[in-house]
């Protein structure tokens, strides 16, 4: 609590900061743009003095609305940010932590990837254990595509204490604890082999979301594509989160069998849409690609033939019914509800989307869910209320293929608002616009909301261009039930003239943006103003969440000495001061070694080749800044051990040698000593 108000109190501090700055820069501009016989006064001058001392260093001068940019993203040395964004690392398997309005990067989370500095998946038996849970099969996999993360939420409002994301690569979940911001846990989908419509998590985080994308043979098997009406199959999963143990409750959660439709992103219900979840879909036409022998169509022309897609409608608390009572049927000893119960139970329906949809974001009060045409220059808007009423009043009509009911289109929908081109994810601030991404057009639109956010609205405010290729966007808890506004970031893909490029490989551009002012102030820009360009020089950006900074409260040390993250617990068989020592039994050393500023106990380890190593090491540094490094060379280990942290890795010593493992970490002045010496006799 001491946290939170002193936060609070940053926070003003900040906001007043940025007011006086924002004064200050008004009487530049206003004094630059009277006469300049006096010399425009003291401020003119410093703003001039900014631009010769820029010219001298070779840079362009700045207008007095990029000084302004500039002081409302500067940050001085020690403030810390108000805003905390968590992005996904893409293709890098990762997850960025971000700093805003400063956009510095703190952390990259080691997820699905192996991360030296953290120690994450070099050793650590902790680490490389989550990384095993995500093996396909006999299959190790040491990387992910990471698309979509999400904040652990109590009541709709993130409340900072897990963040989630998937692997759209090969359909696993991650869990990541935010007390230590390191993964905990790894699930691979036991039915399919690819995702994207995760995580979303519903308003309590009772279920993290997990849909499909390219349908395939249940349970990673083996069909031929001729039979992909009756064998491949769509899919969402419902993983149920335990948050007293923090982790992923496996044997509680289960799978729903789709039509072979491609299922894309989803989103939950909130407050008025509580207890239901929107999933997306193309390839409604079921194209299967075209072959080595020229017959089919390409899976770009035969999956945008139909004018209509649909909307995934399913009622959770029917669903885990079905799930509960037993209704299912088991794929790699997963239970999955078949396709007939969702139709017989009322569990889900459909409704039409304008062909290729791609996002579907429910807005803060839960009433719309707006979806972006990808192909249509429109966001259509469809209500709950209406969707409800129409499957109370039976007023749709049967799937061809799938029999699913489809809601009649003009009966749901709300409203829609022509945008500009390619338009792809949307999210909303706290005056009653929405943000959507338009790809082609590669530009930010700003749109108002109808009732009951604004009276007059369902109508384009204007558009601030990006550089280039956006994809998601990201406003601050702009999918909470609660926004807050003030900023969105564009996460563009391929910065192509922003920065220096290094090769041909292009980095990746956030763009934040201020938008606190209301439209009718810049009209060009629909009141949105660019603040900042971040280039990322990681995988892809997919998706991110921005989350207050003061409702995070992370470790600043473990809070016991033999502290194990794996199990955020004390491991009782921890190395602590004064129970160093080594074990020798028959072929097999174990050692139990202490770090601390500056030197390990013992530091002169011997064993003999073919011996099995197992080698327990623990921090018992208790200050903030007294992180240990581990590293041994040639076995491929080394290790982050944060203050009070044990770790354990084992190893054969196959190769005689010795060995010099040191601290990784300038943890002191006498931190080169902070080493010793592993002997391996012949
Ligand atoms: Cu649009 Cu995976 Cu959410 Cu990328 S997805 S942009
Ligand atoms: Cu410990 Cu350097």
């Amino acid at each position: 609590m001491v946290r939170r108000s002193t936060s609070n109190v940053g926070r003003r501090k900040l906001l007043f900061t940025i007011g006086v700055l924002v004064a200050v820069l008004a009487l530049v501009a206003a004094s630059c743009n009277g006469d300049d016989d006096d010399g425009g006064g003291d401020a003119s001058a410093s703003a001039g003095d900014i631009n010769t001392r820029r010219e001298a260093a070779g840079l362009q001068p700045l207008t007095d609305a990029q000084l302004e940019a500039a002081a409302l993203t500067y940050l001085p040395s020690g403030e810390i940010d108000p805003y905390i964004m968590f992005a996904s690392g893409g293709h890098a398997g990762q997850m960025f932590v971000i700093g805003m309005p400063s956009m510095r990067l703190l952390k990259t989370i080691g997820v699905f990837t192996p991360e030296p500095w953290q120690g994450w998946g070099f050793g650590n038996e902790g680490t490389d254990a989550v990384l095993a849970q995500g093996d396909v099969g006999d299959q190790e996999i040491r990387w992910a595509d990471t698309h979509h993360p999400a904040l652990s939420e109590t009541a709709g409002e993130y409340d900072g204490q897990f963040v989630f994301i998937n692997d759209k690569a090969n359909a696993r979940v991650a869990v990541i604890d935010l007390r230590d911001f390191e993964t905990k846990q790894i699930v691979k989908n036991p039915i399919a082999i690819n995702d994207h419509g995760g995580t979303f998590v519903t308003p309590d985080t009772e279920w993290i979301i997990e849909g499909g994308q390219y349908a395939t043979p249940h349970g990673w098997e083996f069909a031929p594509i001729e039979s992909y009406d009756d064998e491949y199959k769509g899919m969402v999963t419902f993983w149920k989160f335990d948050r007293a143990s923090g982790r992923i409750d496996e044997n509680q959660s289960f799978a729903l069998e789709l039509p072979p439709y491609w299922q894309d992103l989803c989103d939950a219900g909130k407050l008025v849409s509580e207890g239901w979840i929107f999933c997306n879909s193309f390839n409604t036409e079921r194209a299967t690609g075209a072959g080595e022998d020229g017959s089919g169509e390409n899976f770009e022309a035969g999956a945008s033939a139909r004018d209509n897609d649909y909307m995934h409608i399913i009622d959770i608390d029917k669903a885990v019914a079905a799930a509960q009572g037993g209704k299912t049927f088991d794929v790699n000893g997963f239970p999955v509800v078949g396709l007939q119960t969702l139709i017989d139970d009322g569990i889900m329906y459909f409704i039409p989307e304008p062909k290729s949809p791609h996002g579907v974001d429910v807005t803060p009060g839960g009433e719309y869910m707006v979806v972006s045409g990808k192909l249509d220059p429109h966001v259509t808007v469809y209500s709950i209320e209406k969707a409800e009423q129409a499957i109370a009043n039976q007023d749709w009509v049967p799937d061809e293929y799938s029999g699913v009911p489809v809601l009649n289109f003009d009966s749901v929908m709300e409203a829609q608002v022509e945008l500009g081109l390619g338009p792809l994810h949307t999210q909303f601030d706290d005056k009653g616009y929405g943000y959507t991404s338009l790809f082609l057009d590669s530009t930010v639109a700003r749109w108002s909301l109808g009732p009951p956010y604004q009276d007059d609205g369902w109508k384009l405010e204007g558009a601030i261009p990006v550089n280039y290729n956006i994809g998601h966007l990201a406003a601050a808890e702009g999918d909470t039930v609660s926004p807050d506004g003030k900023y969105v970031v564009a996460l563009n893909k391929w910065s192509i003239d922003r920065f220096f490029h290094p090769g041909p490989l292009l980095p990746q551009n956030f763009q934040l943006i201020d938008i606190s002012a209301e439209p009718d102030t810049a009209p060009d820009t629909a009141g949105m103003q660019l603040l900042y360009d971040m280039p990322i020089g990681m995988g892809e950006p997919h998706y991110a969440q921005i989350i207050k900074a003061d409702k995070l409260a992370p470790f600043d040390v473990y809070p016991e000495i033999g502290f194990d993250p794996a199990t955020m617990a004390v491991d009782p068989n921890a190395p602590t001061a004064g129970t160093e020592r080594v074990e020798r039994n028959g072929n097999e050393v174990e050692i139990w070694q202490t770090a601390v500023r500056s030197h390990y106990t013992p530091d002169r380890i011997t064993v003999k080749a073919g011996d099995h190593v197992i080698w327990h090491l623990t921090n018992i540094d208790t200050s903030i800044d007294a992180t240990h490094g581990y590293a041994l060379p040639s076995y491929n280990v080394t290790l982050s051990l944060e203050p009070g942290e044990t770790g354990t890795f084992e190893f054969d010593a196959t190769d005689s040698g010795v060995f010099p493992f040191y601290c990784t970490e300038f943890c002191s002045a006498l931190h080169l000593e902070m080493a010793g010496y592993f002997l391996v006799e012949p």
